[in-house]
């Protein structure tokens, strides 16, 4: 039984939760399709459809945002394709986002319109549930899953095989539809944590046991506004096979009948782990998982640096490259999306991928095809030589679409990596991210230069600044970033970039 049901102190969300369940809307798009989004019940029209991926948008009423699942980021030119037709319906208000955690959104979506949609996802075999609110995220995967000459182990059976127990194969699946809170999975089978297994609910990481090659635990990981904290180690680990999918729904059992809810700020996995202690709640775990649980590896297999996949590489099939195309912000619009499936389809094997890092990778273009693929206009707007600081520039949606933005992102980050990059000589990679308020959806906390939106004070008015955040490792040696400098106005933030990128990041004027 679902604690929530039994606590008698419940927050907003729980009381609408169990008065009916999110994903209830799923059987009345059809009506509210024919009512129209400006009369159906409030709690409906902001929560409850985000259990299907769809998202009222206050800053634009009436144009929707619709969240996808894209397992371990990977889809098909075919449904790239039907994607781009879905924001082509809507003119200048439709585009696409890649998302932060290998996804996509949509925006401009009527929700007279869902019903069609969805009908639309059937025939590709694409969803949006369960996308949104106290579901389980997207579940993140090595992007160079079977095709990297290095990678430990394949994630994309095992990521699907997750998302499958948790959505009833997309359908949409009420024992995981009553969560305490959001909930993040990530699986990583390569040397390079490209997933930020770290900043994860849960997280699989490669590790040899006993001469066997399977995944160590990592639990607890999350961003709020409140509180960041890195995922901790189980002291468990796991085969690559059934045993990950019965691991992640015997933590998601325990989650959801034994998690916090009377505060929804204190309500993500580590706040339980805090409360019982690690031990105890591994005992729990094992308990639901229903056999001994294996005791974690003593090292896990990430020893490299994160790579951004940007540029050809060779797969580790004879013949075959991949090539990783920089998407600045991660801003698609129908046209790219239909020149991406085309390009899949003509030079690779119809396969699309999508990073963490908000970019495309395209696998599977043999030898012979390479010239030809490199000199298609697309490379001319998502090229595969970006400049420096556009390159690892990562962005959260901002106040463009978000309510909860304090500050203009994406259109900005953009505009000011350009012109940095342009004054700027700058030898390394240098990651920046933007994210628009302390939700941290642009996890500012894992770049070597995050920008947290804020308000400032300047000249006695309120204007838009951010909090820098500095010192965040990826890879190897993951580690949190902080906060260096508070309220920052973002009209004196290109000086202050310029500044540190020359004192601490070697850069030159050009
Ligand atoms: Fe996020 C809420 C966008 C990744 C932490 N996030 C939101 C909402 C839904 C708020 C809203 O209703 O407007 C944003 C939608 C804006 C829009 O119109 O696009 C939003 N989050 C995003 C995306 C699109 C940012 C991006 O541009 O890539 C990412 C979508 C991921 C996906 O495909 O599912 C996104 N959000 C994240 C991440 C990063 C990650 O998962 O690696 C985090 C931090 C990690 C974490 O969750 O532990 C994140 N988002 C939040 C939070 C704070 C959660 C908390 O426990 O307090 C909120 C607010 C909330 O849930 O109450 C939030
Ligand atoms: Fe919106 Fe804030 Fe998330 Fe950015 S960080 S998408 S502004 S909730």
């Amino acid at each position: 039984m679902v604690e929530a049901t039994k606590t008698a102190k419940k927050n907003k969300f729980e009381q609408f939760k169990a008065e009916k369940d999110g994903l209830a809307v799923k059987e009345e798009l059809e009506k509210f399709a024919r009512l129209g989004w400006e009369v159906i019940d409030e709690t409906d029209l902001q929560h409850r459809l985000k259990w299907v991926g769809v998202f009222y948008r206050p800053v634009t009423p009436g144009k929707f945002m619709l969240r996808m699942r894209i397992p371990n980021g990977i889809l098909n030119s075919q449904q790239m394709r039907v994607l781009g037709q879905i924001v082509q319906r809507y003119g200048e208000d439709g585009n696409a986002d890649i998302t932060t955690r290998q996804n996509i959104q949509l925006r401009g979506i009527r929700l007279e319109d869902v019903p069609d949609i969805f009908q639309c996802f059937k025939e590709v075999d694409l969803t949006s549930v369960q996308s949104g609110m106290d579901n389980v995220r997207n579940i993140t995967g090595s992007p160079m899953a079977g095709i990297d000459a290095d990678e430990l182990i394949d994630t994309r059976e095992l990521v699907q095989k997750v998302q499958d127990m948790i959505t009833s194969c997309g359908q949409g699946n009420y024992e995981f539809t009553n969560l305490p809170r959001k909930f993040n999975i990530a699986i990583e089978g390569g040397r390079d944590n490209s997933v930020h297994a770290e900043i994860n609910d849960i997280a699989f990481v490669p590790a040899y046991k006993d001469g066997k090659l399977g995944f160590n635990v990592l639990v607890g990981g999350f961003f709020s506004a409140k509180r960041c904290e890195a995922a901790v180690p189980l002291n468990a680990w796991v085969a690559p096979n059934d045993d990950v999918v019965k691991l992640c729904r015997a933590i998601l059992i325990v989650y959801r009948d034994r998690g916090l809810r009377a505060n929804r700020q204190k309500a993500r996995l580590m706040w339980l782990i805090d409360e019982w202690g690690i031990d105890k709640f591994r005992s729990m775990v094992e308990a639901q998982f229903g056999k001994p649980l294996t005791t974690a590896a003593e090292e896990d297999l990430i020893d490299w640096e994160k790579r951004d996949h940007i540029g050809v590489f060779k797969q580790k099939q004879p013949g075959l490259n991949y090539v990783g195309i920089h998407v600045p912000i991660g801003r698609l619009y129908a046209q790219d999306m239909f020149d991406l499936a085309r390009i899949a389809e003509v030079y690779g094997s119809g396969e699309i991928r999508l990073t963490v890092e908000q970019n495309v990778i395209i696998p599977n273009i043999s030898d012979e095809n390479l010239d030809a693929f490199g000199s298609e206009p697309l490379l001319e707007k998502f090229t595969l030589e970006p400049k420096t600081l556009e390159r690892s520039l990562v962005s959260c949606t901002g106040a463009q679409f978000c309510n909860f933005a304090l500050v203009e992102t994406k259109n900005r980050a953009l505009a000011l990596a350009r012109e940095l990059d342009a004054e700027l000589e700058i030898p390394n990679k240098v990651r920046i991210h933007w994210t628009g308020c302390p939700n941290s959806c642009g996890q500012p906390q894992v770049a070597d230069i995050g920008l947290m939106g804020t308000k400032v004070r300047k000249d006695g008015k309120t204007v838009e600044g951010v909090d820098l955040y500095m010192g965040g490792k990826v890879g190897k040696e993951a580690e949190l970033g902080n906060c260096v400098q508070k309220g920052i106005a973002c009209d004196d933030l290109k000086l202050v970039l310029r500044d540190i990128l020359i004192e601490q990041f070697g850069a030159k004027v050009r």
